[in-house]
């Protein structure tokens, strides 16, 4: 692995929710020549020219070991997967882009011995967790989604004890942030109300209001991301999924939150199938190992949250 200042980084996924803006975290910190973007899809015509780019399906195991031989990358941010609702619409191809994508890069990193970051979710947890999730919270998930997240923590254990590949993992709640819309999971209506609310139309939220979800603003995301990545491996206890802590708020609280900002805002519920996979979730995750281990504390708040959300759409 190159020096702190040089690492050479290839961003799998990266045209999604959180990519697009960890790969302007990660330029700001390593220069915009050390950073690849991949994903399945094109970049739009005008961020052509904002990062580097590769087309690369990862289930394409020769394509991705060329763009890592070839550009010398020791840091992967394995972000390509599908997300707990598109999934559970073809669960046979979710455990498939989600488990045998990672398996490649993992047998990748063995072979180049590069560094990987692979995040799992809160989707890890089922119905039996109860309202807050532990780090030591039973693992029984009531989706493929849920499941390939188990299973992929147990595999960067794995590889990491049996063949010494330097894996880490966080356990992501639901992600909030204005620049790319979420790709088809959950937690997706704590985005979708926002861009509803500050275009001044009606939302049909798709949980119902009492829906209680761990959450975080995006800006925490990506500063856990890189402290993670920071943190010296000897602090680290465990390699799979790292618990966070989270906000916690209902459906309805986040629309009343809302609506204190943007007064005419008005929003319905009308639960669909996703409420089931937002039942099997717990209402909130405590952080305490992040915290002991590499430090974490949340920054953002519901109130500072809703601020700079309607602040940037608004922009
Ligand atoms: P996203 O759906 O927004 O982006 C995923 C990207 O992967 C998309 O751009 C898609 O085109 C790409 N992709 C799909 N199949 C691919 C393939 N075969 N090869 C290459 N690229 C492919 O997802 P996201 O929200 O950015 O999530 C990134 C990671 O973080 C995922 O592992 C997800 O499970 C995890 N996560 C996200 C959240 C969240 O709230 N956003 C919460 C918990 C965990
Ligand atoms: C989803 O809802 O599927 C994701 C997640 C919490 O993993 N946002």
């Amino acid at each position: 692995m190159g020096e702190s200042g040089n690492r050479r980084i290839l961003v799998t996924g990266a045209l999604g929710q959180i990519g697009m803006e960890l790969l302007f975290a990660l330029q700001n910190k390593f220069g915009y020549e050390n950073v690849i973007a991949s994903d399945i899809r094109e970049p739009e015509e005008l961020s052509k020219l904002e990062f580097r780019y590769e087309k690369l399906d990862v289930l394409d195991a020769k394509q991705m070991e060329s763009i890592i031989r070839d550009n010398k990358i020791d840091e992967v941010y394995h972000l390509a997967a599908l997300l707990s609702a598109t999934g559970e619409k073809n669960p046979q191809l979710c455990w498939k882009i989600n488990m045998d994508g990672l398996m490649n890069v993992l047998e990748l990193a063995k072979k180049y011995k590069f560094r990987i970051f692979a995040p799992s979710s809160i989707a890890v947890f089922g119905a039996d967790t109860g309202k807050i999730a532990r780090q030591d919270s039973p693992l029984n998930p009531a989706t493929m989604y849920g499941i390939t997240k188990v299973a992929g923590e147990l595999m960067a254990e794995y590889y990491h004890s049996t063949h010494g590949v330097d894996i880490r993992g966080l356990r992501y709640p639901g992600l909030i942030s204005w620049k790319v819309m979420p790709g088809g999971g959950t937690t997706d209506y704590a985005v979708e109300i926002f861009h509803k609310a500050v275009a001044s139309e009606v939302y049909t939220c798709f949980v119902r209001g009492d829906t209680k979800l761990p959450m975080m603003y995006m800006d925490d995301a990506i500063k856990a991301t890189i402290q993670l990545m920071d943190a010296p491996s000897e602090n680290l206890s465990i390699r799979g999924g790292y618990n966070l802590p989270s906000l916690t708020f209902t459906a309805k609280e986040l629309y009343d939150k809302i609506k204190e900002k943007i007064p005419d805002f008005e929003c319905n519920f009308v639960p669909d199938h996703r409420q089931e996979y937002a039942d099997s979730w717990p209402d909130e995750t405590e952080g305490n190992l992040s915290k002991a281990e590499w430090g974490f504390e949340l920054d953002f708040d519901l109130d500072s949250m809703c601020d700079v959300m309607i602040q940037s759409l608004r922009q």
